[in-house]
């Protein structure tokens, strides 16, 4: 295994019970690393049948990967060997495996639809979080059907969801896609402390018939608690009230004392736990803006897509387990092939936040260089995530991933049938959606190239040879570019829940191949803590003597002259 990590550390498998197991990938891997997938095709006309899935009404192809039956024999024995089924039942069962912070990871009991019980430290969490939603259903009903009025007696008509990372990606991102449904009040959602954020969105509301949801597990995160307060001052100087607050704020909060003492009534706080992690807490009271926009029986079918899902993960075997396998393929290419980013890849607008939405999911999750016990790895673990909507991507990066030297293994999502009447545009999409997967991975010979170029007669302007040469070379493809399909019969709110689910699973997976710790996030602690020791010296605009090096003082007093806080320009 060639390479090295950024800190220069020599790649190595996996101590211990994976080693085995990683090095027969690495035989494997250059037993087959020129076979062709198109050849696979040819000599296996069951092929499709056998490496496509159906979960939860979602049709999942993993059939375009540079894959055979012994490949995915041997990804699981190393999920197997790795403790991917210990870990996940720990999970279920609610032990701490979140082992840094010394807690439960159970966003899965936040859409347990069963009648199972979920234990965290030996008590059944269901209780409290059946009395949550029914909480959330009250008061969703209520502002919907225009029962909760504000400070003055009038409906909301606008929402604004106040937070930021765990406590904003999912909820915006649903609520985007979900958009056909929303027959409730608008939903806006803050999240930057860039002042511009809060600035634009309060610029044409009606204080009297807006409600603020603050949304932040610690309620102490600097953003939110910033435009929290700027939101508050706006409401109080329109309505000339303190009072209003009352009727005009929610929070969404694990510490409720950290509710009632920014002046939010307990009673208008919807609470979770510790034992839901920022990112996966779409599912808990972090929901509620979806709830407010789509109506809370729409909510539950998100609840009920993702548990469906959840059923799956925990009862499949790992060879048929699809989030299991969609993990397991990440770890393929990325510690096999080298692979540095996977590109998620929606053909739908609806959808043009998840790419957002999985960046977090993934790489907060699995963005990490040391094990579960602490020690330094020394293979690669999570990958770059990126994305956009199909077809804009076609005409923009495309050329990369079809002619690039770099290998991107890319998710393509559609949806079969579409929310609008527009069926002409969603035939020229879904047609995009199949051309570019299978673009990806049969490619063009320079042969099949310069066969085209003679048949079409595209060549002609080039009469000598050597320059049809170049152009065959043009327009060749390698193709082998591997692809996951994943078809939703209809953008639903219960096909969104499994497909979120669906990922939120693999990436599990990948946390525990890999072994670290999914579940934290220290790597973003430093910089909060170097800007709340900056804040004070920015407004001064004179770094502090000795703070900083060179670099960060220049740029801090260079920014201080420019506001005209001190001298020169
Ligand atoms: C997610 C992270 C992080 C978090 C935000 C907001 O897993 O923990 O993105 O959600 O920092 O935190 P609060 O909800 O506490 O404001």
């Amino acid at each position: 295994m060639a390479g090295s990590l950024a800190d220069g550390t020599p790649l190595a498998p996996p101590p211990g019970a994976r080693a085995g197991a990683w090095r027969a990938l690495e035989e494997h891997r250059r037993r087959i690393e020129r076979v062709r997938v198109a050849e696979l095709f040819a000599g296996d006309p069951g092929r499709f049948e056998r490496l496509s899935f159906e979960v939860a009404g979602l049709l999942v192809d993993l059939s375009k990967h540079r894959v055979t039956d012994e490949t995915l024999e041997l990804l699981t024995a190393l999920a197997r060997a790795a403790g991917v089924e210990a870990l996940r039942d720990a999970m279920f069962a609610g032990a701490p495996i979140n082992l840094s912070e010394g807690r439960a990871v159970m966003h899965v009991a936040l859409r347990n639809r069963s009648a199972r019980p979920m234990l965290v430290d030996g008590q059944d969490v269901m209780p409290q979080v059946r009395a949550v939603l029914e909480q959330m259903r009250r008061f969703s009903d209520a502002v919907r059907a225009g029962e909760w009025r504000g400070f003055t007696g009038e409906r909301v008509t606008d929402v604004i969801n106040i937070g930021i990372g765990g406590s904003h990606l999912g909820p915006q991102m649903a609520v985007r896609a979900l958009r056909p449904y929303a027959d409730g009040p608008r939903v806006r959602f803050v999240s930057n402390v860039d002042g511009a954020a809060i600035h634009d969105a309060l610029r044409d509301l009606d204080p009297a018939t807006t409600l603020f949801l603050i949304a932040s597990k610690t309620f102490t995160t600097l953003e939110t608690m910033t435009n929290a307060r700027t939101a508050r001052a706006w409401l109080v100087a329109a309505l000339g009230d303190e009072a209003a607050v009352a009727r005009h704020f929610v929070a969404l909060s694990t510490d409720l004392e950290a509710v009632s003492a920014f002046g939010i009534d307990p009673a208008n706080a919807f609470a979770f736990w510790d034992w839901v992690g920022g990112r996966y807490s779409l599912w808990s009271a972090i929901g509620l803006p979806v709830a407010l926009a789509v109506g809370f029986e729409r909510f539950e079918d998100l609840l009920e897509g993702a548990h469906a899902v959840d059923e799956h993960f925990r009862s499949a075997p790992l060879a048929r387990n699809v989030p299991v396998l969609m993990g397991l393929l990440n770890v393929w290419y990325g510690n096999f092939f080298g692979a540095e980013t996977w590109a998620v890849l929606p053909y739908d607008e609806s959808l043009a936040l998840l790419p957002a939405y999985l960046q977090q999911a993934s790489m907060e999750s699995n963005g990490k260089r040391v094990t579960r016990e602490g020690e330094p790895v020394t293979w690669h673990t999570g990958p770059i995530v990126w994305g956009q909507p199909g077809t804009d991507g076609q005409h923009a990066f495309f050329q990369l991933l079809h002619q690039g030297t770099r290998l991107v293994p890319a998710d393509f999502l559609v949806a079969a049938r579409p929310q609008h009447p527009l069926t002409e545009h969603h035939d020229i999409l879904v047609a995009n959606f199949l051309a570019q997967t299978e673009a990806l991975m049969t490619g063009r010979t320079p042969a099949e190239a310069r066969a085209r170029l003679a048949a079409t007669g595209a060549g002609g302007a080039t009469a000598d040879a050597e320059r049809l040469e170049r152009l065959a070379a043009a327009k060749s493809f390698p193709g082998d570019r591997p692809t996951t399909s994943i078809v939703l019969p209809q953008l639903t709110p219960r096909a969104l829940g499994s497909l979120l689910a669906l990922y939120e699973h693999a990436i599990f997976t990948q946390g525990a191949v890999w072994d670290v710790n999914s579940f934290d996030q220290m790597g973003v602690e430093l910089g909060k803590e170097l800007a709340a020791a900056l804040v004070d010296e920015v407004r001064r605009g004179v770094p502090d003597e000795g703070a900083h090096d060179a670099s960060t003082s220049g740029l801090l007093a260079a920014i201080g002259r420019m506001r005209g806080l001190t001298g020169g320009s």
